[in-house]
């Protein structure tokens, strides 16, 4: 096998052509592997097929184009053309249940069809974020199956990903890598294999600690953003401004505190601290409590929201309250677990009317200028870039009401005939 990927003669199957398996599946074929694509939603292996790409990526689409009409990819729905392949990448989506326990539906199935049409001595990497443990158990899955034992009859790793959306490709090739193998074997030839493309670091290790690390990297980022939106809570209290005082704080050498805002979105940070819980017998409840203050910052900016309209003596059920970005982060498109949303479930019933305006998710209004005439209060609750160079003063001219509640920590300096409150902004 070794020298198979050495000479790029290896045949990859990629499983799953998502925001990880697509641009995945484009590095390998640009390394000058033959790869085929399998992806169950015939929808997106058509579009695909058609040079288009489903995902929102800056460089995907001529990528796409290179490497589709040079044939070293291709993408079908059909198991049987991914069939004795010598390398399986599963990259499908684990996310929770309603109850916060893993789905790992989606895992199982492509672990299974994996399981028919592999081969002995496939190597078989799981790229998917998964609960510690979970590589073990596929592995197991897959003797159930056919009869081969992991790290004997087949090679098996987890390889976690760490990509930022926006910057994918640049993040595939120069992020450091961890590969978590089955048995030391397994963990070298993922090692081979990527170093195709890869840059950055290499480090390997065994599947368990990998998927470990994995969900660390994220819950650290999501207990220390809970702390810095308690600090905003206190904030208030103290009528401090949090964002000035994070800024001085950071100047301590040791010291990173991450940005307060209305809410931590995304496919990763809400569900990453419920998988590692997962399997635990029991925890302390410091991750758990950092999940219920992110979860509950949508309700702080209700409060501010309130607070400005008895200010201003207007009655909540005669509010029109414009929100201003739907997405769950800045200069994107991806509204998954969006911040924005949960506010808007929150106010919907309270007031007269919710509208809401996102440049690249659109919302009840295609234009910012016709979400926000007539209206009351605008809340800033995403970060694009756009947000932070609005022209204020005519939007004061055609709103009703000039109520402005910061979500995301958009604006330095309230603009002038404003009411302005803002998360963590305690002297206002
Ligand atoms: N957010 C804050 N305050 C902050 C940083 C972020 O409120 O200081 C909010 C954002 O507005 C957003 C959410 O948290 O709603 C998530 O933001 P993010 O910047 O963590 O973006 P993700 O979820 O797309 O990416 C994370 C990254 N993980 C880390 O930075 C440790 C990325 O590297 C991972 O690959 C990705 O999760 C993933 O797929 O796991």
């Amino acid at each position: 096998m070794k020298e198979k990927i050495a000479s790029r003669e290896a045949e990859i199957a990629v499983v799953g052509l998502g925001y990880i398996g697509l641009p995945t599946a484009i590095m390998f074929a640009n390394a000058g592997f033959n790869v085929t694509g399998y992806e169950i939603r015939e929808d997106v292996v058509k579009k695909l097929s058609n040079g288009s790409s489903h995902i929102v990526e800056p460089e995907i689409d001529e990528l796409l184009k290179t490497v589709l009409q040079e044939g070293t990819l291709r993408v079908t729905s059909t198991p049987e053309d991914i069939k004795n392949k010598d390398v399986y990448i599963i990259c499908v989506q684990t996310p929770l249940n309603q109850d916060k326990t893993p789905n790992l539906q989606y895992l199982k199935s492509a672990v299974k069809t994996v399981a028919k049409v592999m081969k002995r001595g496939s190597l078989i990497v799981i790229e998917s974020t998964i609960p510690p443990l979970t590589t073990v158990k596929m592995g197991e899955l897959i003797e159930k199956e056919r009869g081969f034992k992991a790290g004997r009859d087949f090679y098996l790793v987890h390889a976690p990903e760490r990509v930022m959306p926006g910057r994918i490709f640049k993040e595939l090739v120069y992020n450091s890598r961890i590969f978590g193998g089955i048995n030391e074997e397994s963990a070298e030839l993922a090692e081979l294999l990527y170093r195709s493309f890869v840059k950055g670091q290499v480090f390997k290790t065994n599947s368990t600690t990998s998927e470990m690390v994995k969900l660390m990297e994220n819950t650290f980022r999501d207990v220390n953003i809970a702390l810095a939106n308690e600090f905003a809570f206190l904030a208030h209290q103290y009528r401090v401004d949090i964002f000035k005082a994070i800024e001085l704080a950071n100047t301590h050498p040791r010291v990173r505190i991450h940005m307060p805002g209305i809410g931590v979105g995304g496919h990763c940070l809400p569900k990453d601290p419920y998988l590692l819980l997962s399997f635990a017998r029991e925890d302390l409840g410091l991750i758990k409590k950092a999940r219920e203050i992110n979860e509950d910052m949508p309700l702080l900016a209700k409060d501010l929201l309130v607070e400005a309209l008895k200010t201003i003596n207007l009655p909540l059920e005669e509010a029109i309250i414009a929100v201003l970005g739907l997405a769950y982060k800045g200069n994107s498109d991806d509204i998954r677990n969006s911040p924005s949303y949960e506010f808007i479930e929150h106010i919907k019933d309270d007031v007269k009317e919710v509208r809401s305006y996102d440049p690249y998710v659109g919302g009840t209004h295609e234009k910012l200028e016709e979400a926000v005439t007539g209206a009351d209060a605008i809340i800033i609750a995403t970060d694009h870039e756009e947000f932070k160079s609005l022209d204020w003063e005519s939007i004061g001219k055609v709103m009703r009401s000039r109520v402005l509640i910061d979500g995301r920590h958009i604006i330095e300096k309230p603009p002038k005939g404003f009411l302005f409150k803002g998360i963590g902004r305690g002297e206002y």
